[in-house]
């Protein structure tokens, strides 16, 4: 198949998911062209299959406002129009979905039928959703869709409970691709983090408010206060600052690393020994499936759809939101020996195979067949 995959290009998890995807495909066969405004930051170099086509807004001083979503559409309309596109899977509903729609309008008149797939990923509902100057247009964009898929059962359920759904959404999980993970391991790095051997315990976010960052600091002072360890973070994002303060405050600042973004976050969960992500709301949680299967058991929050990732028990333990004393006590026990880290070490890792990149990838063809069955029929 000839795909158009349009997706924000940056490292959050919705950009990693959708480049992931696309590289699959390509290994697959299929003819992959990527619509956006810049170079997919985990495209890396050269990729057999793989086309990327910019978008790009003028500046006109007329403009309060660069007009993307009209941008992006026309280059929609550019791209199927010059090789021959299939179908569009839209990243993202806000606004790739809705810029979806309007293309295959356009290509409609043409005698082109085009379907667009819009995977909804959960800032794009459970945030921006909420805020009535989007609804109407998400509605209208998932309603539209030829087929909708979201990355797990809380999204979908959150979705039907905030938009009037009126087509079916596919569940399909995100999903690692091991390959990634089959890198030499930092030894140097660990060492230099952790000199005496302390286990490191790995936060990687965007820093945001729902992730509760502070919760990863006063749950590791705790665990601090009991035993060696390290917090890394990975990451940067708004309340990175407030986060260094909270680590003067509480008096961990030495045992903690702020690394701020990093190209390959994989290297950081390979020398990893726990990773944490307290999160308020959380549609999937791709970080701590990276974390699994870098073998590394995940101490989490229970929100949105971390439960269906993170198995209670198995990969790590669960917590409710914002109980900081629970999350350093799952701390405290996972570490509690180096047998039982290796035991939850090996769970996480086979808990993580349910979301390999080759039982997930023929679900997307699965409904990007059926897209184009219907519009054929
Ligand atoms: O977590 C973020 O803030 C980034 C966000 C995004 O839009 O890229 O991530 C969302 O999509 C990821 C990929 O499907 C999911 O793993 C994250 O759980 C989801 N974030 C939230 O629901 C908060």
């Amino acid at each position: 198949m000839r795909i158009g995959i349009v997706c924000y290009p940056t490292f959050g998890g919705s950009g990693v998911v959708a480049t992931e995807l696309g590289k699959a495909l390509a290994d697959q066969g299929h003819e992959i062209h990527f619509i956006t405004y810049d170079q997919p930051a985990r495209l890396g170099s050269f990729h057999a299959n793989v086309f990327y086509h910019e978008v790009r807004v003028s500046d006109y001083p007329l403009f309060d406002y660069p007009p993307y979503e009209l941008v992006l559409a026309s280059k929609m309309v550019e791209v199927v129009r010059q090789h021959g596109l299939d179908l569009i899977h839209a990243h993202y509903a806000i606004p790739h979905a809705s810029a979806a729609y309007t293309a295959r309008a356009i290509l409609r008149e043409e005698g082109l039928r085009v379907p667009y797939i819009t995977t909804l990923h959960g800032t794009d509902i459970t945030l921006l959703g909420r805020d009535p100057s989007f609804k109407p247009v998400i509605s209208f964009a998932i309603n539209q869709s030829d087929a909708v898929t979201a990355v797990s059962n809380s999204l979908k359920e959150d979705t039907e409970a905030l938009f009037e759904v009126k087509r079916d959404i596919d569940v399909i999980h995100n999903f690692f691709c091991p390959s990634h993970f089959a890198i030499p391991v930092k030894e140097d790095l660990r060492a230099s983090l952790a000199p005496e051997g302390e286990p490191i315990i790995t936060h990687i976010s965007n820093f945001r408010p729902l992730k509760r960052v502070p919760d990863v600091v006063r749950a590791f002072a705790a665990v601090r206060a009991e035993r060696p360890a390290k917090l890394l973070f990975i990451g940067d994002g708004p309340e990175r600052h407030a986060a260094e303060t909270l680590c003067e405050e509480l008096g961990v600042q030495r045992d903690t690393y702020f690394l701020g973004k990093v190209k390959n976050p994989i290297e950081a969960l390979l020398i990893s020994d726990l990773f944490m992500l307290p999160s308020e709301s959380e549609s999937f949680g791709l970080s701590a499936l990276e974390a699994m299967a870098a073998g590394v058991p995940v101490v989490a929050s229970n929100a949105g759809g971390i439960s269906e990732v993170v198995e209670d028990g198995v990969a790590g333990m669960l917590c409710p939101v914002g109980d900081v004393a629970a999350l350093a006590a799952a701390c405290l026990d996972i570490l509690g020996s180096p047998a039982r880290l290796e035991q939850f070490s090996l769970q996480a890792l086979d808990s993580a195979n349910r979301f390999h990149i080759q039982r997930i990838l023929p679900q997307y063809e699965r409904v990007y067949a059926r897209a184009l069955a219907a519009r054929n029929s």
